[in-house]
């Protein structure tokens, strides 16, 4: 097949998973055809099959806003034109679907037939999704995608709940990990930077944006501190950053907090940890939470949306209210309480990671494509 694969470029989930899975058909004979204002950053362009597409966005003094919008259509016809696609798969709705369907609209004028798939993410829905100034939008680029999936069983539901979607169906299919181990002695030389022995390591990465709840992560600091020795290692960038750091320093905390701002080696560093930590008030997957997990690292977590269909509650971590730091530190305190609990939780992590292995999610939007091109 090819496919015209269009995402954020950025370190948001929607972008890791879009590349992921880009990759991973290109590796498996697909020809895959990126589009993007940037190179996605976990993108390998060296891969066989594998192509990338920058959309320009075009300055002009009348442009205050120049409208990205067009130029990704452009961009879009120009490459399936060209390339011969056969379908596009849209990552994160806004405003990726409804250039789809422009794309395909013009394509359709000069008799190309390019069906597109749209891909829901979660703040696509749960947050902007709910705003009048882009729901009308979304509900119809949705209506006019040849398949709509989504991340979650949560976000499905989410997803029905806010739109009254006529004769679509929503296929959820989990976001993925790819097994990965880093070398022994490279975990242990980075993991003493970071830490000393007796210290125990709480992890956190994210997009630091406010339904992260990040506030959180020192609460439960707090409530811990006084009896158990940890660093707190935070990967990531975003508006809540500077506000947690400063709250970091007016306390006195800074020794132990290490803002490690984006990395593209997330999976060193994960496997450093002795717990991660994600408290959000919406989350429709939990990516981070997954990788965390396939690099044998427990979760401590809210409820929020479909965090519980990954991390299971007392098995690969702990699940608890949005909000509620002391239950989170009490968790924390029982994962941390001996070796043997900690390794078991550890190696329970581990494994329900390989639930979520990309060779099994892979076949899953495979067959979503053959579905949508029987009927082409
Ligand atoms: O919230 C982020 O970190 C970024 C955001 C995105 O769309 O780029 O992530 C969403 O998509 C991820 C991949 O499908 C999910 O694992 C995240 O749970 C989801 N974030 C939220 O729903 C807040």
């Amino acid at each position: 097949m090819k496919i015209g694969l269009v995402c954020y470029p950025t370190f948001g989930g929607s972008g890791v998973v879009a590349t992921e899975l880009g990759m991973a058909l290109a590796q498996k004979g697909h020809e895959v055809h990126f589009i993007s204002y940037r190179q996605p950053v976990r993108l390998d362009v060296f891969l066989p099959n594998l192509y990338f597409h920058e959309v320009c966005v075009t300055q002009y003094p009348l442009f205050e806003y120049p409208p990205y919008e067009l130029t990704l259509t452009s961009k879009m016809v120009e490459v399936a034109r060209y390339h011969n696609l056969d379908i596009f798969h849209v990552h994160y709705a806004i405003p990726h679907a409804s250039a789809a369907y422009l794309a395909q609209q013009i394509l359709k004028s000069e008799g190309m037939d390019v069906p597109f798939i749209t891909t829901l993410h979660g703040t696509d829905i749960t947050l902007l999704g709910e705003l009048p100034n882009f729901k009308p939008v979304i509900a119809f680029a949705m209506e006019q995608s040849a398949a709509i999936t989504c991340v979650s069983e949560s976000l499905k539901r989410d997803t029905l709940a806010r739109f009254a979607l006529r004769n679509k169906q929503i296929v959820a299919i989990p976001n993925f990990v790819d097994a990965y181990a880093c070398q022994e002695s490279k975990v242990i030389a980075r993991r003493a930077c970071l830490a000393k022995p007796e210290e125990k390591i709480l992890i956190h990465t994210s997009n630091f944006r406010k339904v992260k709840r990040v506030q959180d992560i020192v609460k439960v600091y707090e409530k811990i501190r006084a009896d158990i020795a940890c660093k707190v290692v935070l990967v990531g960038d975003g508006p809540e950053r500077s506000i947690l750091e400063d709250y970091v320093r007016q306390h006195g905390y800074e020794k132990d907090f290490k803002f490690l701002g984006n990395l593209t080696c997330v999976h060193e560093i994960l496997q450093t940890a002795d717990a991660f930590i994600l408290p959000s008030e919406q989350e429709s997957f939990g990516l981070s939470a997954l990788e965390a997990m396939n690099a044998g690292v427990p979760v401590i977590s809210s409820n929020a949306g479909g965090i519980p269909e990954v991390n299971i509650h007392g098995k690969t971590g702990f699940v608890s209210p949005i909000g509620d730091t002391d239950d989170m530190a009490k968790n924390l305190r029982y994962l941390w309480k001996d070796e043997q609990t900690l390794s078991k939780f550890k190696a329970q992590a581990k494994e329900r990671a390989t639930h979520f292995s990309i060779a099994n999610i892979l076949p899953q939007y495979e067959a979503v494509y053959q579905s949508v091109l029987v009927n082409v």
